[in-house]
């Protein structure tokens, strides 16, 4: 079976790839990156939720502790997902919270859309980072740990940059 071999060799160049890519987008489904039109019709792997996070970044928080977070978290495939818990050893809570008109509310799950987004993002849906081990600086990074329901845990590095830093600009 030399084809599965082939297959395998594939999925994990692409793992080292991803690991490789550092601060920016992180490619997790093994497999995501057979690009070629051919393969498709009806995989079993056709239906799985494939999670990416794109632009991850938690603003300098004003002294003393609480801090929000922002990132997009893709999804190519077609079957959603949800972000059910958020960790992160750098800091004892880390929390997801809805905006609303008036004020905020903690969730316990955000929904990923099958071929769509979750966007937290300033003025809506955001990580909410308290109990910091080291008062956050620019240019650090602080590992945050994303739980979903199906895909297992995604780990990012989220650099903090200035308060007034929206994703696109440099
Ligand atoms: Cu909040």
């Amino acid at each position: 079976m030399k084809g599965s071999l082939g297959f395998r060799r594939t999925a994990l160049a692409g793992a080292a790839l991803a690991t490789a890519l550092g601060a920016g987008a992180f490619l997790v489904a093994c497999g995501a990156d057979g690009g070629n039109g051919a393969a498709g019709g009806g995989a079993s792997g056709g239906a799985a939720a494939r999670l990416s996070v794109a632009d991850p970044y938690i603003p300098l928080p004003p002294a003393g502790g609480m801090a929000a977070g922002y990132l997009t978290v893709r999804n190519d495939g077609g079957q959603g997902d949800e972000l059910v818990e958020v960790s992160s050893p750098g800091a004892s809570s880390v929390t997801m919270h809805r905006s609303t008109s008036t004020t905020m509310e903690q969730v316990d799950k955000l929904d990923v859309p099958a071929h769509g987004a979750l966007q937290l993002a300033r003025g809506g849906t955001h990580l909410m980072i308290m109990g910091w081990q080291k008062a956050p600086a620019l240019g650090d990074e602080l590992e945050l740990d994303l739980t979903f329901a199906r895909t297992g845990t995604i780990s990012v590095k989220v650099p903090v940059k200035e308060l007034t830093y929206r994703p696109g600009q440099q």
